[in-house]
């Protein structure tokens, strides 16, 4: 049985692939580490390591503690946060990247997970059903870094045979844990705000469309990229990623269905600058051919799945309206 390390795994999507690795492969193979113990449930749920994915040594000694094969390296920093600070989104991004990758050439691991996203894209690209293959000129340090990865990766695969993985992510709503500083955050924002204000205020303008999908979605995809023969796997880089694609005003209104007091106001700050960089709907049909890759939720489906969820959690905090 593989033992696998998750790098970040108190985020929003390393907790919910650590506790689908659990399942799996079952706790005693999984070690999920973080920086901090941000997330109690994580912490409490089986084996625990603080871990700075920056350390290389420490990043080693973990993988020979645990006698480590596959590495799922979720650590980032997002796009919002990435542009406040440009140098500590660089530093964490493509550090903890080259770690695991040398790992990998060194033979210490076999297989790597590392998420890349849509942020790849630019102004200059294609927006609609934007190509595998297209301009990818990323305005972003978030977008610089795993542009800057995703060439990594390709290169440690060709050259050294490194048998690393990748997916681009678009914007990933969920309701265990809260994503923390991207551009999409609002659409999971938006469900929370619904639930216990009964009003939300938007940072995106209303007709701002972007590539989104549902946790349970994304950890299919991220899991069926893993458990594919490697031969199937052409695309070294990242593999374009879709679901569905929405704007804060469809999403509401989606909301609005359940929720008819619901109200939105639009406040856009910074982050409307890097949502219209970015493409509106993603073109993955390289994904569908090599791994079979298909989605299940769509906007409706997930609205009813998030304010469900989100009852039954805010139930006992008497923090619904
Ligand atoms: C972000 O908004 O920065 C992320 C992403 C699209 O990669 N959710």
């Amino acid at each position: 049985m593989s033992k696998i390390l998750i790098i970040g795994a108190c985020g929003q999507i390393g907790s919910e692939l650590t506790h689908k690795l659990k399942e799996i492969h079952g706790s005693e193979n999984i070690i999920a580490s973080d920086i901090s113990r941000s997330n109690m449930d994580i912490v409490n749920s089986g084996i625990f390591e603080i871990l700075d994915a920056k350390d290389y040594d420490a990043v080693k000694a973990c993988v020979e503690k645990h006698d480590i094969d596959i590495v799922y390296l979720m650590a980032a920093m997002l796009s919002g946060t990435g542009e406040k600070f440009p140098m500590k989104a660089w530093d964490l991004n493509m550090n903890s990247l080259f770690h695991v990758l040398n790992l990998a050439k060194e033979g210490v691991i076999k297989q790597i997970f590392w998420p890349s996203s849509i942020a790849v894209f630019g102004p200059t690209t294609p927006a609609l059903e934007t190509p595998q293959h297209t301009i990818c000129e990323p305005t972003t340090v978030y977008g610089i870094t795993k542009q800057t990865g995703e060439r990594w990766c390709e290169y440690y695969h060709n050259n050294y045979g490194v048998d690393v993985r990748s997916i681009r992510y678009p914007g990933i709503i969920s309701w265990k844990t809260m994503p923390g500083g991207g551009t999409t955050d609002y659409a999971v924002e938006i469900y929370h705000k619904a639930i216990t204000q009964g009003s939300y205020e938007c940072f995106l303008a209303e007709d701002t469309e972007l590539p989104m999908m549902f946790m349970e979605d994304a950890i299919a995809a991220t899991i069926g990229i893993m458990d594919t023969p490697s031969e199937h796997i052409k695309i070294r880089s990242s593999y374009n990623l879709a679901a569905i694609s929405f704007t804060p005003k469809a999403i509401f209104q989606a909301i609005q269905k359940h929720i008819p007091n619901f109200s939105i106001s639009y406040k856009p700050d910074f982050r409307q600058r890097i949502a219209d960089s970015w493409p509106k709907s993603i073109d993955d049909s390289s994904a569908k051919t090599d791994w079979n890759w298909q989605h299940k939720f769509d906007l409706e489906k997930m609205t009813s799945e998030m304010l469900t969820q989100l009852r039954d959690k805010y139930k006992s905090t008497e923090k619904i309206i």
